[in-house]
């Protein structure tokens, strides 16, 4: 049979071409390779030419003899499914482990991808950890994910829960979480070192401004992983674009309920890792983010006022800085539904478009109003005080899994690599989205510093608190 004929060939190419499709593969960004099935090899193997053997600096005893398909060096996934005998080609492993040969493809003098041994290493890495089950190893640079790098801590916990806290699929098909590594130099072996290390622990691995690397049993799987990681990053940078901070997320007691319904097993350091939702300044300004469970009175809260096309409010409610009680709860019945005049709302929303009208057809519409939720009474706290302790620290995960003296790159410079949220908010150079008018009810007002002298923030510079204006439309 001939190469291209295969189900594997044309899967291997299949992918290439998506990835190219999909944008993550500008010029000759990305590479793959396939570990053959010893029934794939008999299938095409008269088809072979023997080249002389190329001997590597590094060593993969448990590949010894097996084929791989792989992309060529500084080939273009956009030629793939175009040239793919000269974008591809198949090397097979001598028996010793430490050469390889040219067997089919690589038309044109081409050679295999530069990240060869990479390729190699993580393949021995993943065959042991799944039991010989994992064949494909696929690098592609996709742009939401790079940008969530420049933004998101790069503790794998964090990030990973991060991921997962924006779409259910990504705990489903990465259920064992990501795990970012140092910025390494492209086709380093320190790269393919630390990608190894990480591949231990999951199939996939996050290069800081670079892209992904993953590892899976079929092409489908490789691609899906991809995919759906690329996609909640994508979910995440939109949702951060829009200029309203986070109030909602896939909360720990739900995910939790997830993995016992679909038996994903989740870790624990990832399920309860904190997501890196907010701007530190709007976390401080919101408190700490109560999760869906915790919200009082959560079910009614969150029933949308039902105007089409009308501007919809988060469903949290922010917390007064000063500890005063929202002014709608303090004469609230029990399951009470108030009746507010629809012309109160839109004043109080800012509207979608210039166009836009409230239905005149329904004068009133029904707002569930909940009672205020207990407030424990506070012992009198400054408001400097009372923004610090609001404000939760990035705690290093603990991660009893991991040999310190094998990874000692990861484990104790990783704390120190994590951002701790500032406790008090720097001043703005330039407006938050909280200012600008889509946000009408928080207002940045500098006061004086009420930090104590061992503060590092000097005091004369203006700190400015977020506040929570009341919503107009609870106030009357
Ligand atoms: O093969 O993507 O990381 C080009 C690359 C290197
Ligand atoms: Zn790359």
């Amino acid at each position: 049979m001939k190469v291209l004929d295969t189900d594997f060939a044309r899967s291997f190419i299949r992918m290439c071409n998506d990835g190219w499709t999909f944008g993550w593969h500008e010029a000759n960004g990305g590479n793959a390779s396939y570990r053959m099935r010893p029934e794939e090899v008999t299938e095409v193997r008269s088809g072979f030419r023997t080249r002389p053997w190329v001997s590597m600096d590094t060593e993969v005893p448990t590949l010894a003899g097996e084929f791989f398909m792989i992309t060529a060096a500084g080939s273009h996934f956009r030629n793939v499914a175009h040239d793919p005998k000269r974008t591809l080609g198949i090397i097979e492993i001598d028996r010793t482990g430490t050469c390889w040969r040219e067997c089919w493809g690589f038309r044109d003098g081409a050679h295999p991808t530069s990240e060869l041994a990479s390729h190699l290493i993580n393949h021995e890495v993943r065959k042991a950890a799944t039991q010989g089950k994992s064949r494909v190893i696929y690098h592609c640079h996709p742009a939401k994910l790079a940008a969530m790098t420049c933004v998101v801590p790069h503790d794998s916990a964090v990030f990973t829960r991060t991921l997962w806290a924006q779409l259910a699929e990504c705990a489903l098909i990465c259920k064992e979480g990501v795990e970012v590594i140092s910025w390494e130099v492209p086709g380093s072996v320190d790269l393919a070192i630390e990608s190894a290390k990480a591949m231990e622990h999951t199939p996939v691995v996050v290069w800081p401004h670079h892209g992904l690397f993953v590892s899976a049993e079929t092409m489908d799987d490789a691609f899906g992983i991809a995919h759906t990681v690329e996609k909640a990053a994508e979910i995440f940078c939109t949702a951060r674009a829009c200029g309203m901070p986070y109030t909602s997320k896939i909360a720990d007691v739900e995910l939790v309920s997830f993995s016992r319904e679909y038996g994903l097993e989740l870790a624990r350091r990832n399920v309860y890792a904190k997501p890196y939702l907010e701007d530190p300044r709007l976390d401080a300004a919101f408190g700490k983010e109560p999760s869906r469970e915790q919200r009082p009175s959560a079910k009614p809260e969150e029933t949308p006022v039902n105007i089409p096309g009308a501007f919809r409010f988060p469903s949290v409610e922010p917390e007064a800085p000063s500890g005063a009680v929202p002014e709608v709860a303090s004469e609230a019945v029990p399951g009470a539904v108030a009746e507010v005049p629809v012309e109160t709302q839109a004043e109080a929303h800012p509207q979608p478009s210039e166009g836009w009208e409230p239905p005149v057809e329904a004068s009133r519409v029904p707002v569930p109003v909940v009672p205020a939720p207990e407030r424990p009474a506070q012992p009198e706290r400054s408001q400097a005080e009372q923004l610090r302790q609001s404000v939760p620290e990035v705690q290093p995960m603990p991660r009893p899994e991991l040999q310190p003296e094998r990874f000692d790159r990861f484990a104790p410079p990783m704390q120190a690599a994590v951002p701790q949220h500032p406790v008090q908010p720097e001043p703005l150079s330039r407006p938050l989205p909280s200012e600008q008018p889509a946000r009408p009810e928080l207002l940045a007002q500098p006061v004086q510093s009420e930090r104590p002298a061992q503060s590092e923030q000097p005091a004369e510079q203006p700190v400015y608190h977020f506040y929570p204006k009341p919503r107009d439309h609870r106030a009357r």
